[in-house]
């Protein structure tokens, strides 16, 4: 089968740092104490010393690499990525954070190589291994800040949806317009729906299969008609999937006019334009709305392509397909 293409994100791990110089010391004693048949006594304590000092630092220094490198590099993303990070994290600060982390990581790097050649020239093996791991521990706390830090920052990155390069339909409207309760009548998908603003906080994904062909829908956020600059965070995800990623808009209008008139959803609708994307309306709520709205709304709507969502299941996903082509 041919693999599916996804706009990537690396998820970061997550690392219990809390024990990890404790466990590196138990590790490179046990391992150490495991070094054997060497005759000359001094030899024999050199050898084992040499080992702690290695075993210690790599066991370190691999967790935190391994850690550091789980990381996405902010240069590398896609814009939707990109945005889709700053609306949840402060990037300079996680830069700061990572580049801080790696800094401690090559400090642990640099007193290993020194400390593994000044035993080559000591006749105190053990005082040299006393020594290096003084300076590692006092490392700990720092590092134990920034993985902590990281940690946290690691758990939002991970919440970035994996996009999926395939046809797709982005639907976004005003709030509580009832763009999740499509989402689950096309796809099946459960995300929450509720009767208040702003319930869907972040980008869900749904899929449908038509014929051969798999579909992906996008829900965003609600957005309000208000300047980019007075959005809140929520409102700005879904301005990035709108702008960023490739997809028809599927537009839906509460044609009851619970929150919002008719105009004012018009308005916003008109502001899409500037996406220059396919945009479908979905005229939605029909069951709570009158005949006189309805009119109203074919009349307003009539430059665009428009559905009915009071329709069956089957032949609104028809509708989008036959959209899509
Ligand atoms: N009567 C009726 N209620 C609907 C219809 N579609 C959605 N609703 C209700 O409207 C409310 C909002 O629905 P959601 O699907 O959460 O709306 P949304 O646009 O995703 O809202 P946000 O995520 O907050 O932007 C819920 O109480 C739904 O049950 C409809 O066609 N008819
Ligand atoms: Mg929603």
């Amino acid at each position: 089968m041919k693999k599916m293409k996804t706009i990537k994100i690396k998820k970061p791990k997550y690392l219990d740092a809390k024990n990890l110089f404790e466990d590196a010391m138990g590790y490179a004693r046990k391992e150490a104490s495991k070094i054997s048949g060497i005759r000359n006594k001094n030899k024999m304590i050199y050898s084992k010393e040499k080992a702690r000092i290695n075993l210690m630092g790599e066991y370190i220094i691999n967790k935190l690499d391994i850690y550091i490198t789980s990381f996405p590099v902010v240069s590398e993303l896609d814009q939707f990525q990109k945005e889709s990070l700053a609306s949840l994290i402060q990037l300079k600060e996680f830069k700061r954070e990572l580049g801080y982390l790696y800094k401690l990581n090559t400090v642990i790097k640099t007193l290993k190589k020194k400390n593994l050649a000044s035993i080559k020239r000591s006749d105190k093996p053990e005082a040299v291994r006393r020594i290096f791991y003084g300076r590692v521990l006092s490392l700990k706390k720092d590092v134990l800040r920034s993985v902590e830090k990281l940690n946290e920052i690691g758990k939002k990155l991970r919440e970035i949806p994996e996009i999926k390069l395939i046809p797709s339909v982005i639907v976004a409207g005003f709030p509580n317009s009832g763009k999740t309760t499509l989402l689950k009548r096309v796809t099946g998908s459960e995300p929450e729906i509720a009767a208040y603003p702003f319930t869907t906080k972040k980008i869900e994904l749904g899929y449908f299969t038509d014929k051969y062909k798999e579909v992906q829908v996008i829900d965003t956020p609600g957005l309000l008609d208000r300047k980019e600059e007075e959005r809140n965070l929520i409102e700005r995800k879904a301005v990035n999937a709108l702008t960023n990623l490739e997809g028809i808009i599927l537009f839906v209008i509460d044609l009851s006019e619970a929150s919002f008139s008719l105009e004012e959803q018009k308005k916003l609708l008109d502001e899409m334009k500037k996406l220059e994307k396919k945009i479908i309306v979905a005229l939605n709520k029909e069951d709570l709305a009158s005949k006189e709205q309805i009119d109203k709304a074919k009349e307003l709507f009539k430059e665009f392509d428009f559905i009915l969502t009071g329709e069956q299941d089957k032949e609104l996903k028809e509708k989008l397909i036959e959209k899509m082509s």
